[in-house]
């Protein structure tokens, strides 16, 4: 007895992997079909689990005109549920709100949650009926505090669940304030379970009754780190209800921090990232940034590797790729406390701007490259590229005066 449930949001599909240059054409072909194939093994566990009702939360697709491969995808995927009886409930969010007539309709027998929120009553094979509450986005900014359309439950013979692709108040997500809601509105609806939608991040907000944003099925960036797929849940009224985790995504995002001080050997960095990587599954790949912490006492031959080509083709494996390096000053030896002092010295700098000069000297070596002569001239008197150049060194020496006052 009891029901079963897998919990799907922020598909995506049809999303490029943003901000992606890669020199690695392989890693292109993957990165393409890795959404898909995630969603396949959803699908695979949602039929081996034997589940009652599959929930999708959501930016199913990542625009509201998905190319057509992509639309037969998902009916083909759904239609693959449907034949092993199991119930789809569907909504759409702001990525994917009905706006237009789709080229390829979904399967009839999907419940598809309409703009109202509405309430669909489902009858299990074991004989349990559950009430689902929810709404689809019908335009792309749904500021409107949908939650107080929601019906209190009063039917306790029946489970309930509520659907919501919507923004939690109060927290640092970057995604759009949303169809916005708080713990305590959740609550006062007495269901037995809310499946969220929207924030990327798998996170489970309450667990009696559980409250879930499931996150999306594959990271799609740098900052979308960690496991990804969906979320298996088994309520069974009078006991606890149970949650695991479900990880599909077959590509990984993951971030590393390494301190960088004047005992390490070059040799040794590498094998200690190297090590890292070990530890990570071989049938995944990995897309990795570095953050190096680096002393201030670290040798320039060091210095000058990190970052580069050539430092990322040592790290790299098999399985794991480095796309981004990022050094951040960690000057233990010569803290500088951000104190008024050097508040005012700070303004003082900004509103003077840089002396030319200064620009010109620190550019010497640079510019004075065969390389640089030759094919690009005209980069010496580029005065958008020494505004950028002036502006970033500006807000490292920032970032590094601030950092030794934090500590
Ligand atoms: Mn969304």
């Amino acid at each position: 007895m009891g029901i079963k449930c897998l919990h799907i949001s922020d598909m995506h599909l049809d999303s490029p992997f943003k901000n992606i240059t890669t020199h690695y054409p392989d890693l292109m072909e993957q990165m393409k079909s890795a959404t898909e194939k995630s969603v396949q093994s959803l699908v695979q566990k949602a039929i081996d689990e034997q589940v009652d009702i599959v929930l999708i939360v959501g930016d199913s697709f990542n625009s509201t005109k998905p190319n057509v491969r992509t639309q037969f995808f998902l009916k083909e995927q759904l239609e693959k549920l449907l034949a092993h009886h199991i119930h789809v409930v569907l909504c759409y969010g702001n990525h994917d709100y009905m706006g237009h007539q789709p080229l390829v309709n979904l399967p009839k027998d999907v419940y598809v949650l309409s703009s109202e929120v509405t309430q669909i009553t489902l009858h299990t094979h074991s004989g349990e009926i559950v009430d689902i509450y929810g709404f689809s986005y019908d335009t792309n900014h749904v500021t409107e505090r949908k939650i107080t359309r929601y019906p209190i439950h009063q039917n306790m013979t029946h489970y309930a669940i509520g659907m919501l692709h919507g923004y939690l108040e109060g927290s640092q997500s970057k995604e759009g304030v949303y169809a916005p809601f708080s713990i305590q509105e959740l609550n006062d609806k007495h269901y037995d379970y809310w499946a969220l939608g929207h924030i990327h991040k798998r996170m489970l907000l309450q667990e009696q009754p559980p409250i879930i944003y499931s996150g999306n099925v594959q990271g799609l960036n740098r900052h979308e780190t960690g496991e990804k797929g969906a979320v298996l849940v088994s309520l069974n009224k009078g006991k606890p209800t149970q949650i695991e985790w479900v990880n599909t995504s077959k590509i990984q995002w993951n971030k590393i921090d390494y301190t960088i001080s004047k005992t390490h050997h070059f040799e040794q960095i590498i094998t200690d990232i190297s090590c890292i990587f070990e530890t990570w599954e071989s049938d995944k790949t990995y897309l990795v940034s570095i953050t190096w912490h680096v002393h201030a006492d670290v040798s320039p031959e060091i210095l000058e590797l990190l970052n580069t080509r050539e430092m990322k083709e040592s790290l790299n494996k098999k399985h794991v790729y480095v796309i981004k390096e990022e050094n951040v000053l960690q000057d233990n030896s010569q803290k500088i406390m951000l104190n008024d002092d050097v508040l005012n010295v700070w303004e003082d700098i900004r509103e003077r701007g840089v002396d030319e000069s200064i620009y010109d000297e620190a550019m010497q070596s640079v510019f004075s490259q065969t390389k640089m002569r030759t094919l690009l001239p005209s980069l010496r008197s580029d005065e958008g590229l020494a505004e950028t150049i002036i502006k970033r060194a500006i807000n490292r020496l920032a970032l590094a005066l601030y950092k030794g006052g934090e500590e």
